[in-house]
C-alpha cells in the first residue's frame, strides 16, 4: 500500500472532530502539529500495540505520555477497574482504596509521609506551589528552562538565554503578575542556581524541577545537580519540589528520588500511579502536607480526587510493578531499543543521539556541526526537528508509532517484546533515509 489512503478514516475523524474540538483534539500535542499530517486516531490497544481507525497496526512507544508502563489494557488492571466501577464509580466520599494506595505510594517514596489525590499533574503541580508559598511564606519559584509542569499559570513561562531570568508568559492569557514571581534557570547548571539562591533566597519559597527531564526530550540530570539543588534550597530554606510526574514508578519503583538518592521536600506525581485514569498527587514531609485543608488553611479541593475507580487502577498498577525482575526487563528492553535507533542513525550517517533513564529515552537528530550531547533546553532547541519529523513519518507508515515531537519522551512498556524490538528496529533502518532528506520530499516510499 502506497502512503496515499493510509490514513482515510483517521482524516475524516479528524475533520468530524475539529468541527467541535478545539483544534479537534483534547491536548495539544495530539495535533501533530511538531511532525506535520493528520493526527492518528486510534480505536484499541492491547499491550503493546495500538490499532488505528484504518485497521493499521503499530508498536506504541508513548504509551499515553507515560502512564501505560505495563502496556495497554494489563489483564489484571482491567479486572480490578470492572469491579470497582461495578461498585459505583465515585461517592465524593473517603473510601479505603485511596489509603491504600497512597499506602502504596508512601512505602515506595519515603520522602512522602502524606499526600493528597488529585486528578492530574497539573492539578498536583499548581497545588504544590501553593502549599509552598503557604509554608515559607514567600512568593518566588524557581523552574529550569526546557522543563514543562502542566499548564498552571504560574509555570506556562519562558526563560532567557541568560543565566537566570524572570519569568515571562509563555501563553496568551498568562499576566505578568502570574508570572512575576517566578524565575527561570538552565538546567544543569548548579552555578547559575546558586547564584540566583544567592540574590533571591531569602524570597524563594521553592526550587520545582523534573528530576530527570522529559518535556525538552530526555535530558538526565548531571552528576551531582539534584544533590546541588538540595544542599541550595536547605542553605536558603526554600523548599525543593521534585515534579515527578514523569518519572515517578518509571525510572525506578521509588522514582528518581530513590534512584538518585536525593531526598526533596515535596514530590508531585501523576501518569502511572492511575493506572491509565486520571490521577494526581502531591506529598511529603509531614509538617507541610499538615497546612493543606481542612487540616490547615491551604485551599485545594476536587469532586473526583481518589475515585474509586481510578484508585483501583492505580492499586493493581503499583502492584504488579513491584512485581520481580519488571524493571530489570524494561532496562533490557529499552537499552536494546536504544542501541538500534543509534545504530540505524550510524548506519544511514545521520547526526542523532539517545538520551535515556531506564524507559524513558529521546532520540535527538543534531544539527550539522553540533556536539553529539543534549545536556539542557539550549541544547535541545538546536535540535533538528524536521529531521525528527520526517523519522516520524517514516515510521508511523511502517507501523511503529513514536512520540509527534522532538521534545518528548519515549517509552518502553513491559509488553514490550523482541518481536516489537525486531519490527521497530528493521523500520528504523529504512526511515532514518527519509530523516536524512536524501529522498525527494523528504519522504521514503513504502
Ligand atoms: P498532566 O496535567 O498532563 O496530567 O501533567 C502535567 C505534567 C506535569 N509534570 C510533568 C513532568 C509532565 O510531563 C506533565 C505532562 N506531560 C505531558 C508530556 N509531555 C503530557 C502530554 C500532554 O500534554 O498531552
Amino acid at each position: 500500500m502506497t502512503r496515499a489512503g493510509r490514513y482515510t478514516r483517521s482524516e475524516e475523524a479528524f475533520a468530524r472532530a475539529r468541527r467541535v474540538l478545539a483544534g479537534g483534539v483534547n491536548s495539544p500535542v495530539r495535533a501533530f502539529k511538531a511532525v506535520g499530517g493528520t493526527p492518528v486516531f486510534f480505536a484499541r490497544g492491547k499491550g503493546s500495540r495500538l490499532v488505528d481507525v484504518d485497521d493499521h497496526q503499530y508498536v506504541d512507544y508513548v504509551g499515553s505520555w507515560g502512564p501505560l508502563i505495563l502496556g495497554h489494557a494489563p489483564a489484571r488492571v482491567i479486572e480490578r477497574l470492572m469491579v470497582a466501577a461495578a461498585g459505583g464509580t465515585s461517592f465524593g466520599a473517603p473510601t479505603t482504596a485511596e489509603t491504600e494506595l497512597a499506602e502504596l505510594i508512601a512505602q515506595a517514596l519515603p520522602a512522602v509521609e502524606s499526600l493528597r489525590f488529585v486528578n492530574s499533574g497539573t492539578e498536583a503541580v499548581m497545588s504544590a506551589l501553593r502549599l509552598a508559598r503557604a509554608f515559607t511564606g514567600r512568593p518566588l519559584i524557581f523552574k529550569f528552562a526546557g522543563c514543562y509542569h502542566g499548564h498552571c499559570d504560574a509555570l506556562l513561562v519562558a526563560g532567557g538565554s541568560g543565566m537566570a531570568t524572570l519569568g515571562a508568559p509563555s501563553s496568551p492569557g498568562v499576566t505578568e503578575g502570574a508570572a512575576r514571581d517566578t524565575i527561570v534557570l538552565p538546567y544543569n547548571n548548579l552555578d547559575a542556581v546558586a547564584a540566583a539562591l544567592q540574590r533571591d533566597g531569602a524570597r524563594a519559597a521553592a526550587v520545582i524541577v523534573e528530576p530527570v527531564a522529559g518535556n525538552m526530550g530526555v535530558v538526565p540530570p548531571a552528576p551531582g545537580f539534584l544533590q546541588g539543588l538540595r544542599d541550595i534550597c536547605s542553605r536558603h530554606g526554600a523548599l525543593l519540589i521534585f515534579d515527578e510526574v514523569m518519572t515517578g514508578f518509571r525510572v525506578a519503583y521509588g522514582g528518581a528520588q530513590t534512584l538518585y538518592g536525593v531526598t526533596p521536600d515535596l514530590t508531585t506525581l501523576g501518569k502511572i500511579i492511575g493506572g491509565g485514569l486520571p490521577v494526581g498527587a502531591y506529598g511529603g514531609r509531614r509538617e507541610i502536607m499538615a497546612l493543606v485543608s481542612p487540616e490547615g488553611a491551604v485551599y485545594q479541593a476536587g469532586t473526583l480526587s481518589g475515585n474509586p475507580v481510578a484508585m483501583a487502577a492505580g492499586i493493581e498498577t503499583l502492584r504488579l510493578l513491584h512485581g520481580l525482575g519488571v524493571y530489570e526487563q524494561l532496562e533490557r528492553a529499552s537499552s536494546s531499543l536504544a542501541a538500534c535507533l543509534e545504530e540505524a542513525a550510524r548506519q544511514a550517517g545521520v547526526a542523532a543521539v539517545v538520551n535515556r533513564v531506564g524507559s524513558m529515552l529521546t532520540l535527538f537528530f543534531l544539527a550539522a556541526g553540533r556536539p553529539a550531547r543534549v545536556e539542557n533546553w539550549e541544547d535541545a532547541s538546536r535540535a533538528d526537528t524536521a529531521a525528527y519529523a520526517r523519522f516520524f513519518r517514516a515510521m508511523l507508515d511502517r507501523g511503529v508509532y513514536l512520540p509527534p515531537g522532538q521534545y518528548e519522551a519515549l517509552f518502553v512498556s513491559a509488553a514490550h517484546d523482541e518481536e516489537d524490538l525486531a519490527l521497530t528496529a528493521a523500520a528504523a533502518r529504512e526511515a532514518m533515509r527519509a530523516a536524512r532528506g536524501s529522498s525527494p520530499g523528504g519522504h521514503v516510499p513504502l
